[in-house]
């Protein structure tokens, strides 16, 4: 279990589930709602966020590091996300911007870790040295039927005229993308005071508001009546 800190003005929140659940898409939304409350916010996403740690990400979502192994995927993914700490979270939580990430550290604990099969002890340890106490105030954890979150993919490629191409993760079977949703639920049992469950089987918008009731409860300093 990660320790939430309670010193920090600036807060950091993640935003965490399987594929097609409509992370992004409220990670845009909060920044939206934290702006008409005047509070300074940088949007990012993992894997990446800097370029060194885009770069990781373009080699394992090309299916390039797929042969190495799931151990040393988490590998990869932890060294991305001690440059994104470093360079980007960290400064950014200095001065006073809040950060808003779409995927953080729970990912390796439920891609590599609880789906994967890597050691736990590899997943706590490269936690400990990515995170350098970087722990999350708040995570929500989306939660759908994977089943339903690729129709959103699938009707997504449709609209944007692309090939449902899927990269490393998304082409994985239905059966896996279950365990991963166990894999999150299991991680948001062992962490109540960070995490929150919020069903993504519900509109944008209705979404966005119980997204926006959770952060106004949790961080009373913000401007009641402001955003969604
Ligand atoms: N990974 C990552 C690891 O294995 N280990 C790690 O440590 C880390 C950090 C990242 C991959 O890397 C893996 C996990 C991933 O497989 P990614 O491209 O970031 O790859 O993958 P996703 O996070 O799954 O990104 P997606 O864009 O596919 O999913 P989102 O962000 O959850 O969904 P979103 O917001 O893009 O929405 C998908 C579609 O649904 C619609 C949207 O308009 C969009 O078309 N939508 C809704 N439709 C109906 N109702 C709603 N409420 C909707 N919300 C969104």
């Amino acid at each position: 279990m990660l320790d939430v800190p309670n010193h920090r003005s600036a807060k950091f929140i993640t935003f965490e589930g399987g594929e097609g659940v409509g992370k992004s898409t409220q990670v845009k939304r909060l920044l939206a709602n934290l702006g008409q409350c005047s509070v300074t916010a940088v949007r990012t996403r993992e894997p990446g966020g800097t370029p060194k740690a885009e770069a990781i990400r373009s080699y394992i979502l090309q299916g390039r590091s797929e042969s190495w192994g799931a151990g040393a995927e988490a590998v990869l993914f932890a060294a991305a996300r001690l440059d994104h700490v470093t360079q980007l979270i960290a400064p950014n939580l200095a001065k006073g911007t809040w950060v808003i990430s779409d995927r953080f550290c729970d990912s390796t604990r439920a891609y590599q870790g609880l789906t994967g099969g890597v050691d736990v002890k590899l997943i706590d340890a490269l936690e400990v040295l990515a995170l350098d106490g970087h722990v999350p105030d708040l995570t929500i954890v989306l939660d759908m039927d994977p089943a339903t979150a690729f129709q959103r993919v699938e009707l997504r490629a449709i609209e944007d005229g692309l090939a449902l191409t899927g990269d490393r993760f998304e082409k994985e079977e239905l059966d896996w993308h279950r365990r991963l949703r166990d894999g999150f639920l299991d991680i948001a049992r062992n962490n109540p005071q960070r995490c929150v469950v919020l069903s993504a089987e519900q509109s944008e918008e209705a979404l966005a508001a119980a997204i926006w009731n959770v952060v106004i409860a949790r961080f009373p300093q913000l401007q009641v009546g402001a955003g969604a």
